[in-house]
C-alpha cells in the first residue's frame, strides 16, 4: 500500500514535470455538446448544496497580496472566456460540455497569486476539496467557470463557480468553490486521500 503510494506520488512528479503548457486539451464543435449533461458528485442529485448569490464570498488565502474577497457580481466582470472541452471521469463516463468564465491563470496574477508556489487548493461548499499544481493552474485553458452552456451555472454544475480544468479528470474540477488557496504545503484532494492519483491528468 506504502510502495504503490509513494509510486503513485513519484507518478505524480513526473507527469507536473512533463506538462507542456503549450499542449492544448481538443475542443469542439457545438453540435457535439453532450445533452443532457451528467451530473456526479459523491452524493445524489438532491444532495446538491444551494448557495445564496447574494451573500456569497469567494475568499482567497495563504500566499496571495492583492484582493481577498470576492463578490460574484465583481467576479462576473472579469474577462470572459469560453470553451468546448470534454470531461473525463474515472468512473468510465466522458462527456462534452461548454463552460464560460474567467481564464484561472489570470485571475490568480490580477489577485497577486505567488506563482512560484507548488500548490493551489479548493475548499468547497460541501465536503469536497481538491488541489492542483501551479503550472496545471496558469494552463491558458483552466478556467473559473461561472457557466454552463451560455447560462448561469446551475447549482447541479456547481454553482456559483467550479474550476473548468480539461487537461485533468473531472474529480480534478472542483464544483461550488468558496475558497482558493495558494500554498507549497501539498493540500491533498477528496478522493486523492482515498486513493486517486493526485495529479489526474486526462
Ligand atoms: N464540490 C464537488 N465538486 C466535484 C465533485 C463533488 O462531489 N463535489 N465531484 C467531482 C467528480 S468525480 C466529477 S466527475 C465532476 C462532475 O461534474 P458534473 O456534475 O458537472 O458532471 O465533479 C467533480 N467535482
Ligand atoms: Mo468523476
Amino acid at each position: 500500500e506504502s510502495f504503490l503510494s509513494a509510486v503513485s506520488r513519484f507518478n505524480d512528479r513526473a507527469q507536473a514535470w512533463l506538462l507542456d503548457p503549450t499542449q492544448l486539451a481538443p475542443t469542439y464543435r457545438e453540435a457535439r455538446i453532450t445533452r443532457p449533461f451528467p451530473f456526479n458528485a459523491y452524493y445524489d442529485i438532491d444532495q446538491v448544496p444551494h448557495v445564496d448569490a447574494a451573500t456569497y464570498r469567494l475568499q482567497l488565502s495563504g500566499l496571495v497580496t492583492g484582493k481577498r474577497i470576492w463578490t460574484l457580481p465583481e467576479l462576473y466582470q472579469l474577462p470572459h472566456a469560453e470553451q468546448i472541452t470534454r470531461h473525463i471521469c474515472v468512473e468510465g463516463w466522458s462527456a462534452i460540455g461548454r463552460w464560460g468564465g474567467t481564464p484561472f491563470g489570470d485571475f490568480l496574477r490580477r489577485s497577486g497569486a505567488d506563482t512560484s508556489a507548488k500548490y493551489v487548493g479548493f475548499k468547497c461548499a460541501d465536503d469536497y476539496y481538491e488541489s492542483i499544481d501551479m503550472r496545471s493552474a496558469l494552463h491558458p485553458q483552466t478556467l473559473l467557470a461561472f457557466e454552463y452552456d451560455g447560462e448561469r451555472l446551475p447549482a447541479k454544475y456547481g454553482f456559483p463557480m467550479k474550476l473548468r480544468i480539461p487537461i485533468k479528470l473531472g474529480y480534478k474540477n472542483p464544483k461550488h468553490i468558496v475558497e482558493i488557496f495558494v500554498t507549497n504545503t501539498y493540500p491533498g484532494g477528496y478522493w486523492v486521500d482515498q486513493g486517486y492519483n493526485w495529479f489526474g491528468g486526462s
